[in-house]
């Protein structure tokens, strides 16, 4: 019974605890939102949910199940409008049995005669005989299992018409008879008769409240009179949301225009994670395993260094890897590609204009250094993510699914992809990372046994056309063990950084990933290889650029 406890030690503070009537899970949220210290589930609300009158027309298992999802949805107390209790006693303990085990922190139970009508409705309002309501009080307490669990009495007289005297008569008897507060309800539109109540009430036993006729009646004031506990906003949620409602559909009725009410209603973010769909997503990188279970690391931190003068006026306000190829950024056409291979637990590493990545369901991951060090830290940034086996990826290349896909078949501990037609690339003097793999590409037009492992000999920019075999496309893996021996080396290197260059590097804050790949080799660590034949580009000017549109349609 945290939930009760924690309404129990609310009362303890001088402070009024102020709750707001809800209907569903989402609306309960909305209130925990905001801010207040606890959720009413209102039977106003909740039957205005469900388009019946406040009535007692659905029953004691409908508000249980409503009221059941509100408590789940958040983490502050759930006090219930339980009506009259449902019946006679025998319902009452019924009631306190089920919505304590469904985790509610309090009952209010009015002392009208089943089926009550709403306060507010003109008419009808028959209050059952002290002694009744005195039983079910009783009934109540003597169910509850922890003494925590409140059960707030609710005086109907005043409504009924009956007078101050009765009501506080039938007040003083609830508390006498074990009532944990007394709910004192009115619908004068002024504050007198509250207060005039307010006045004359003795008891201990805190009082309740519920200004919706009465606003002059404020929390400031409740909380003055030091008697008030709970200062209830009975259906202030349900009433906005009829209203909003209702305007948007009177305006798209008119309009036949979605654009016309944009503006105005909820995104689709906040309605996600209003579901709690970051939770899900979350719990799923943790327990959706799939064959592979593999992870990705996007390191997107450098501003783009290459020609990119053409590009200019579309990177100037973005990293490369939002650059807009027909209707989608790069990243997202890359992550889109790791999503439908099951790979879900993506790291960006933002740096340049990091503030424009702006993607669902990535941890984007900041280097703040971005400008003074190279790719390889940007990886490194991510570093909580190279566990298990892990795709590094480029961000400003374009790649096809089945290289991915042929990619996390393979269990080498470090696998980089490899492609043998780069003596077609025109690269207009840009260096590129060659490779020099164990055996020459297949040569001729026809090629079978691309699956096998070609290990890597030596990688680099300054390897020779002669000498090299093909090209590094930017695609790394590792496997665990494999990401356990980057990550050993790279330590090591961070303790005790090579004075002067690193491999290709200037120093070894500027390596890339061919430099630590090279130096991983150079103690004696496999790099395998994924052969494969085109189907990638980077998008590194202006032509790459054109091309990119050209090629890859929707
Ligand atoms: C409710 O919210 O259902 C209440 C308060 O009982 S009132 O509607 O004011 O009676
Ligand atoms: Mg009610």
């Amino acid at each position: 019974m945290r939930k009760a406890r924690q309404l129990r030690e609310m009362f303890r503070s001088k402070k009024v605890v102020r709750i707001v009537g809800a209907h569903n899970g989402m609306s309960a949220k909305l209130v925990e939102k905001a801010g207040f210290e606890g959720v009413w589930a209102s039977g106003l609300e909740v039957s205005t949910a469900h388009a019946v009158p406040d009535a007692n027309i659905l029953t004691m298992s409908d508000y249980l199940r409503v009221a059941s999802y509100m408590n789940d949805a958040v983490s502050i107390p759930v006090v219930v409008d339980a009506d009259t209790g449902y019946g006679n006693s025998n319902n009452v303990i019924y009631t306190v049995q089920k919505f304590e085990a469904a985790g509610i922190a309090a009952i209010c139970m009015e002392d009208k005669l089943f089926p009550k009508v709403n306060s507010f409705v003109p008419g009808r309002q028959e209050l059952a005989p002290i002694a009744e309501f005195v039983g079910k009080i009783m009934a109540a307490k003597n169910a509850q299992e922890s003494p925590d669990f409140m059960v707030i009495a609710r005086v109907e007289a005043l409504i009924a018409g009956w007078g101050m005297e009765e009501a506080l008569k039938r007040a003083n008897a609830y508390a006498e008879a074990g009532a944990d507060a007394v709910f004192i309800h009115s619908k004068q539109k002024e504050t007198q008769e509250i207060e005039e109540f307010i006045q004359a009430w003795k008891s201990e036993t805190p009082l309740v409240v519920c200004p919706t006729t009465y606003p002059g009646f404020t929390v400031e004031k409740a909380e003055k009179s030091g008697k008030v506990k709970i200062y209830i906003f009975a259906n202030h949620g349900i009433r906005s949301a009829i209203k909003a409602m209702e305007e948007t559909f009177a305006t798209l009725q008119k309009t036949n225009d979605i654009r016309s009410v944009e503006n105005n209603i909820s995104s689709m973010k906040n309605v996600f994670d209003i579901q709690g769909m970051p939770e899900m997503k979350a719990n799923e990188k943790k327990y959706l395993l799939t064959e592979s279970s593999a992870r990705a690391i996007i390191p997107a931190a450098g501003a783009a260094k290459h020609d990119v003068s053409l590009l200019k006026d579309l990177l100037q306000d973005r990293p490369l890897g939002m650059l807009d190829v027909n209707g989608k950024s790069i990243l997202q056409r890359n992550i889109e590609i790791f999503n439908q291979l099951g790979v879900q637990d993506i790291a960006i590493v933002s740096g340049y204009e990091g503030s424009k990545i702006n993607l669902d369901q990535v941890d984007i991951i900041e280097n703040k250094d971005y400008d003074k060090n190279g790719i390889l830290h940007s990886i490194m940034c991510a570093r909580g993510h190279l566990k298990g086996k892990t795709i590094v990826a480029f961000s400003d290349i374009l790649f096809e699914k089945n290289i991915i896909e042929r990619l996390l078949k393979r269990q080498e501990d470090v696998v980089i992809v490899i492609d043998r037609s780069w003596q077609d690339t025109k690269t207009n003097g840009r260096p590129i990372d060659l490779i020099k793999a164990s055996n020459l590409p297949p040569q001729g037009e026809r090629v079978v046994g691309l699956e096998q492992d070609n290990p890597v000999v030596k990688m680099g920019q300054s390897l020779s056309p002669e000498e090299a075999t093909h090209e590094f496309i930017g695609i790394a893996m590792f496997s665990e063990k494999g990401a356990q021996a980057l990550l050993s080396l790279y330590d090591e290197f961070s303790e005790n950084p090579p004075s002067g260059s690193f491999y290709e590097a200037e120093s070894f804050s500027k390596a890339d990933l061919s430099d630590i790949l090279q130096a991983m080799m150079d103690r004696g660590h496999k790099v395998s290889s994924l052969e494969i034949h085109k189907g990638w580009m980077e998008v590194h000017n202006f032509e790459d650029y054109k091309r990119a549109c050209e090629m890859i349609r929707g």
